[in-house]
């Protein structure tokens, strides 16, 4: 019972299903099980707690020079995303066959500005942008991804990978073809001396370190009602739920203005010393910094991505920073819309939650008049819904900015490393 207990209080806190349902038995995992990650029911009993390091160790030397051979008829290749054809190859791929929700209703459009910011930060590597083309017709008809970070796990910083955008064809899924790209991302970033990485992703593997829930704060009702992303609830009516998401007309905290690049020593400063406070946390230089929140375009035709804000206090000082970035998504066969425009909250600091004690209380009156104003922003920038994570702090402002639980959970997965479950938004020093 006690450990029941313990399961539904954390299905609750990060909404974690990995522990009973959509669980394949390990031994289905074919692939998975042969990878250096932790397996489902391997540790045992949930009140102990493991050594946290490496799973295995090699070295270069041991690692293949050449890729592993593809079935006749297709061949590897290295995508220049700084070439504008490649680049548009990646995002027609993308476009056509990423990820959807379940009911195949809507799919990420990820725009060629955001894959670039998104797989072009500070230390990028060619060699990591792995395609796959039809040897005939030249065809780009999979794709994988990595990118360097730092990645901190409680007091250990890994020389990591982040990999993301693994997308195979429609027309060649179910053919054991995943496997074989992963195993070739492993090996070029192994190659370069990087033996972990983490990544993300909606199914259920072997075997999440933590798991967050999606939650989304409507701006235009209307319109994700039309296109069957908001219901309306019972008892209810159209012109309730457009008032009840309303959005302020002004912003109100004294101070806030747009990011800039003389903020970036500042910004460096206060979200390091914030995200000290979690468990597990990329670790940014102000390179990073000026890449993941200002983005500087390259040319006018590039469209902005992030959107960044800091609180400037009476003396000069950068008191807080909130950020959102732009993802859309594809509505798939809708008569009236093509798209849904999505803000996603990304990074965020404050120096009120950095007080020992924390004070809660000033804390989440803080967060909430950032989150309030950013809610303008990305109404003053025709976004239509607002999209948050059950991480950080963000248990603080989700209900009262009437952000609602979607149906969608991300996992995050670690490769090559052992660590303890990472529980979401909860804040070591306070649990919230
Ligand atoms: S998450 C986004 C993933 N992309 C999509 O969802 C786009 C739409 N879907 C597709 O393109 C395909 O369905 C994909 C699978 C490509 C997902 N992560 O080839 P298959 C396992 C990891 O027959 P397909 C993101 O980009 C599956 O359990 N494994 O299947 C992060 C099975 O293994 P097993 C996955 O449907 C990616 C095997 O693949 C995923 O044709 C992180 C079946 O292969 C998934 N999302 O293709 C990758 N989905 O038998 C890991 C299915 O064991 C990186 N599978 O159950 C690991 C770190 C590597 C670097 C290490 C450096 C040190």
């Amino acid at each position: 019972a006690d450990a029941l207990k313990r399961l539904n209080l954390q299905d609750i806190m990060t909404g974690l299903a990995s522990s009973g349902k959509n669980v394949k038995d390990m031994g289905a995992y074919k692939f998975w099980a042969t990878q250096p990650v932790p397996k489902f029911g391997e540790d045992g009993d949930p009140d102990t707690t493991v050594e946290e390091g490496p799973i295995e160790t090699h070295t270069i030397e041991d690692i293949p020079k050449a890729p592993a051979p593809l079935l006749n008829g297709f061949e590897w290749c290295e995508m220049d995303l700084t070439n504008d054809s490649e680049l548009k190859e990646v995002w027609e791929l993308l476009n056509g066959h990423y990820v959807e929700d379940n009911e195949a209703m809507f799919r990420f459009n990820y725009s060629p500005s955001i894959l670039k910011w998104a797989m072009m930060p500070p230390g990028w590597k060619k060699q990591w942008h792995r395609g796959v083309r039809a040897s005939q017709s030249k065809k780009l008809v999979a794709f994988i991804a990595a990118i360097p970070v730092e990645l901190r796990i409680r007091t250990n910083v890994l020389h990591a990978a982040e990999v993301n955008f693994l997308c195979i064809h429609k027309k060649l899924r179910s053919k054991r073809l995943a496997p074989v790209l992963i195993k070739e991302i492993t090996r070029l970033c192994n190659l370069d001396g990087v033996w972990q990485a983490i990544y993300t992703g909606g199914v259920v593997l072997p075997k999440p370190v933590s798991t967050c829930r999606y939650f989304h704060r409507a701006i235009n009702w209307l319109k994700l009602y039309e296109v069957g992303f908001s219901p309306l609830p019972p008892n209810s009516k159209p012109q309730f739920q457009i008032r009840k998401y309303a959005v302020p007309e002004r912003t109100s905290t004294w101070g806030l203005r747009e990011m800039q690049k003389k903020d970036v020593n500042a910004v460096q400063d206060l979200l390091t010393r914030y995200l000290a406070k979690y468990d597990m946390a990329a670790e940014w230089d102000k390179a990073e910094v000026e890449h993941w929140l200002l983005h500087n375009k390259k040319d006018a035709l590039e469209e902005q991505v992030v959107w960044s804000y800091v609180v400037e206090d009476a003396h000069k000082r950068i008191t807080d920073f909130i950020s959102f970035y732009c993802l859309e998504s594809s509505v798939i066969n809708h008569p009236k819309h093509k798209n849904v425009r999505a803000a996603y909250l990304f990074y965020y600091a404050t120096e009120t939650g950095l007080a020992t004690p924390v004070d809660k209380e000033a804390l989440k009156k803080r967060l909430n008049e950032l989150v309030s104003d950013t809610l303008v922003y990305c109404k003053k920038y025709n976004f239509d819904v607002y999209n948050a994570l059950s991480l950080m702090d963000n248990g603080l402002f989700l209900e009262d900015q009437k952000f609602g639980p979607g149906d969608g959970q991300l996992h995050y997965y670690l490769f090559n490393y052992r660590a303890n479950p990472i529980a979401g938004g909860v804040d070591k020093r306070n649990r919230l």
